[in-house]
């Protein structure tokens, strides 16, 4: 494998603190910038507080530890960009556009993750195709698109090598999810697993892709590995893990922590969550980079009550 040192924005987040271990491990813990607006509450990774609004001091990042690939998680996510549009679009484009005009000076490969937000309510509901279903109708789903555009751009006319795929909802234990339509998924087990009931924000049916951790980091290194011409898709990729509603992850919860109870208050999150589609097609992510996931149900509910409460017993 040839040297690379991959800086990672947002590095604080759900998605990155468990990024940043997984690239550490197969790359090597001194080829890894971690990057966050603000530093960790505890540093596992070299780290730079970086402002992605700051393209100037991103530039310095880049030319200081010889960065040769960007994986931009910083973004404002569904529901928090809901509240704050203004905010959202200014971090979600304004961030992006800094990475790909340095891509561009710099060379560097760019990881930029898209969201399942950028499916509306005229997308095919099931199997939402690859191509023709982007319909987005928040703010961040808006931004998701724009940003999958610009870096298509970016790549036919400067040759930047962007890659991307759409999220689905992500749970995991090791870190929480802040501002997003499908949070609940996560603060559930937090709840089961502390003995106390959820209420849940989402109604008891709206059913919404998801994926666990391990299956979203491998699909993000797997893409990021892929040889070039094997990358058909510029835009971004669609990727499915599992779909489910939240009154099937509580029954699934109670079949392994009997007694838990949930009930149901939605709050606007709903109306975001009814925008969205419930299956996915990811046939191009399997056929150009091998994509496949690993977890079900049933085991990524059984993976995160061992972990999280491993968790809750070494913190007692
Ligand atoms: C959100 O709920 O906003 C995110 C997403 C699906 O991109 N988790």
């Amino acid at each position: 494998m040839t040297k690379e040192r991959l800086l990672v924005t947002g590095a604080n987040g759900q998605i990155g603190t468990v990024l940043v271990q997984a690239l550490q491990e197969r790359y090597g813990y001194d080829q890894i910038v971690a990057s966050d607006i603000k530093p960790p509450a505890e540093e596992h990774a070299i780290f730079e507080k970086l402002d992605v609004l700051n393209k100037t001091q991103m530039g310095e990042v880049i030319k200081k530890y010889g960065i040769t690939q960007v994986f931009h998680l910083a973004a404002i996510l569904s529901a928090k960009g809901e509240q704050n549009p203004k905010m959202a679009w200014d971090i979600n484009m304004n961030g992006l556009f800094n990475v790909l005009e340095l891509a561009k000076e710099y060379q560097l490969r760019v990881f930029n993750p898209s969201s399942i937000a950028v499916f509306g309510t005229e997308s095919p509901r099931e199997q939402t195709p690859q191509y023709r279903s982007v319909h987005p109708e928040t703010v961040y789903g808006i931004s998701k698109v724009a940003g999958e555009y610009w870096g298509l751009y970016f790549h036919k006319k400067f040759g930047v090598d962007i890659r991307s795929v759409r999220y689905p909802g992500i749970i995991s234990y090791q870190s929480l999810p802040g501002g997003g339509t499908t949070d609940y998924a996560v603060e559930i087990f937090h709840a089961a697993v502390k003995g106390e009931h959820y209420q849940c924000f989402l109604k008891e049916d709206a059913r919404l892709p998801m994926m666990y951790i391990p299956d979203a980091i491998r699909a993000t290194i797997d893409l990021m590995e892929a040889p070039e011409a094997s990358i058909s898709v510029r835009t971004s990729y669609n990727l499915a893990g599992v779909s489910f509603t939240p009154a099937e992850i509580a029954a699934e919860i109670q079949s392994q922590i009997p007694g838990f109870t949930v009930s149901y208050k939605p709050d606007f999150r709903q109306a975001i969550a009814e925008t969205w589609t419930e299956t996915i097609d990811d046939s191009l992510a399997r056929r150009d980079w091998g994509w496949k996931p690993e977890y079900d149900l049933p085991n990524m509910a059984r993976d995160m009550i061992k972990n999280l409460s491993k968790q809750l017993v070494s913190s007692s």
